[in-house]
């Protein structure tokens, strides 16, 4: 094993990056890059369309060489090839993780349980293809014979995030008449919202969920199926209601037409599955054939990562890179900033795939870590961040490793607001990298005419200490294949972080103490049981909203 373990021992690679970091730490990037102008060529990565210029990091080569010698040591690529054979690598849970076979364009078979999982990936596509042509071109109606025209996916975390983030990201691409919506949150205003606006003639509901028991997406269908059947009575359901799970039997249970689901499996994480059935609002919104770019975008970035020497390997750079600075310079952070509007959910969407992967704290021997495991993620779009948290990471004294994701072109080049907007994303990366030395603001304080006085008074303030890293993605346009590819380069950057730490990056069990928590305190709220059993904090609060409900 690596890192501070149990019996206290590093293992070697483990041990050299603990000097590498000695001998790096106070080196500054800046001299890096006037010493060598070669150093962004060196660090430069490209998949298709897609760049990641990683030049920015506070790296070398012989911290870079040390990176790769964990990764071997870690067994990195054996550990590659198990997920593709269908290796039981979520062993928690007993089971493959095989989110790349839904994508895999191959016509290769790929194995589960010893068995290819191909034939039946292929025939659910097949069914979401004529399920959302139908819809389209409106040969699937509505109870009274109108378009389906305004389609609402009704499911939460994984069963939300992917389907909401990518529509939204290929909204250029929306088939025109089609409208889309998303039902997660059980706060009654989720759902108050969207059927406000909405015709239950021309309404479709998509019911996302793998397990089909999860209390808030099945509070919400019940509710926008009582709210149809209102309409237009027990016979329309079979018309305006479609399940996306893996529960045939909670399906049928709930009143949905089993013709009218369309099924997943277990070795597709919720996080991990906008490829599968649960894309079908994809499908619908920006057409099959735009589903199937994203599939092949996908699959291009698996092919690299399946295929490419380490040293080579984008999403294992950026795993490297990851590790770098978590465990070893204590730096538990990275922001993630789209300068792409239709990318705004794509931190909130990255947040659930990384924290949830590699927030763990057990590794696969069964001992509580004592190493630094997932950091904490958090984003949103540039430029508007810029006019808000990124004081913090300029001056700040936490410093967070950005990356910055960029489309040389933009879907509406109106004006010159792209290139205003990029001028912005590399300004920033070269801010965060150079910064600005207390002698650098004083002689631009001592040029705008400021008297000694006020340059001594400001200098400091003006100043930046740089030196703070960052990745640039950069990608010609955000279409299905480039966002395919961009998905799945973190979703590959996870697994190999998860592997280099030793964890399930597959189950979620942290999620479940506060659900079965809520479950104790409902009947406590709704008056059918006594309260008890709590601290004096969660006494006081029912009873404070016992008080305000009255
Ligand atoms: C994701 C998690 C979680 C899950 C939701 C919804 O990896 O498992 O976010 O997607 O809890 O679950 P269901 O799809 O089963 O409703």
């Amino acid at each position: 094993m690596f890192g501070l373990h149990k019996n206290k021992e590093k293992t070697k690679a483990w041990k050299k990056l603990e000097s590498e970091y000695k001998r790096f730490r106070k080196i500054e990037m800046r001299d890096l890059f006037a010493a060598d102008n070669k150093r962004a060529a060196k660090y430069t990565l490209r998949v298709d369309d897609l760049i990641l210029d990683y030049s920015k990091n506070r790296i070398d080569d012989k911290v870079m060489a040390g990176l790769l010698a964990l990764a071997e040591e870690r067994g990195i690529p054996a550990k590659i090839k198990a997920m593709f054979e269908g290796k039981k690598i979520n062993y928690t849970e007993n089971r493959s993780v095989l989110h790349v076979a839904l994508r895999n364009r191959s016509g290769q078979a790929m194995l589960s349980d010893g068995k290819d999982v191909m034939p039946q990936i292929n025939e659910v596509l097949l069914k979401m293809k004529n399920f959302s042509d139908a819809v389209r071109f409106g040969k699937f109606k509505g109870y009274t014979g109108k378009k389906l025209t305004n389609i609402v996916n009704i499911g939460i975390g994984g069963s939300d995030l992917g389907p909401v983030m990518v529509c939204e990201a290929l909204r250029k691409y929306w088939i025109k008449g089609i409208n889309c919506y998303f039902i997660s949150n059980i706060d009654g205003t989720a759902c108050a919202e969207v059927l406000n606006k909405l015709d239950p003639e021309t309404t479709l509901f998509i019911i996302a969920s793998k397990t089909f028991t999860t209390i808030e997406t099945l509070t919400n269908a019940k509710t926008c199926r009582k709210w149809l059947v209102n309409a237009l009575g027990e016979h329309a359901v079979d018309k305006h209601f479609v399940a996306l799970s893996t529960n045939r039997e909670e399906v049928i249970k709930f009143g949905i037409n089993p013709e009218n689901m369309f099924e997943f499996w277990d070795f597709v994480g919720g996080r991990y599955s906008l490829w599968s059935a649960i894309g079908l609002i994809i499908c619908i919104a920006v057409g099959f054939e735009n589903f199937e770019k994203l599939l092949e975008g996908a699959y291009a970035m698996d092919e690299h990562f399946r295929t490419a020497p380490l040293a080579e390997n984008m999403p294992v750079i950026m795993a490297l890179l990851g590790i770098w600075y978590n465990n070893f310079f204590n730096i538990h952070r990275y922001a993630v900033i789209p300068y792409d509007q239709y990318l705004q959910y794509l931190p909130a969407y990255l947040q659930q795939l990384d924290m949830e992967s590699n927030g763990k704290s057990v590794d696969r021997e069964n001992n509580f870590v004592k190493y630094a495991t997932g950091p904490v993620l958090f984003g949103g779009a540039g430029t508007n961040v810029q006019h808000s948290f990124f004081q913090l990471l300029h001056q700040g004294t936490e410093i967070v490793p950005v990356d910055f994701i960029a489309p040389a072109i933009s879907h509406n080049e109106i004006g010159n607001h792209h290139q205003i907007l990029l001028s912005n994303v590399l300004a920033q990366s070269e801010a965060l990298m150079r910064g600005k030395t207390v002698a650098e603001a004083a002689e631009e304080l001592r040029k705008a005419g400021k008297d000694k006085e006020e340059v001594e008074a400001l200098k400091k303030y003006k100043s930046f200490s740089g030196n703070r890293p960052s990745n640039t993605l950069l990608c010609k346009k955000i279409d299905a294949f480039t966002l395919g590819m961009l998905i799945a380069l973190y979703e590959h950057k996870i697994f190999i972080q998860g592997m280099v730490w030793n964890i399930n990056s597959f189950d979620q069990m942290g999620v479940e103490l506060g659900k079965q928590l809520a479950l104790n305190i409902l009947p406590e709220l709704e008056g059918t049981a006594f309260a008890v059993n709590h601290d004096s904090s969660t006494l006081s609060l029912i009873k404070a909203i016992k008080a305000f409900r009255k």
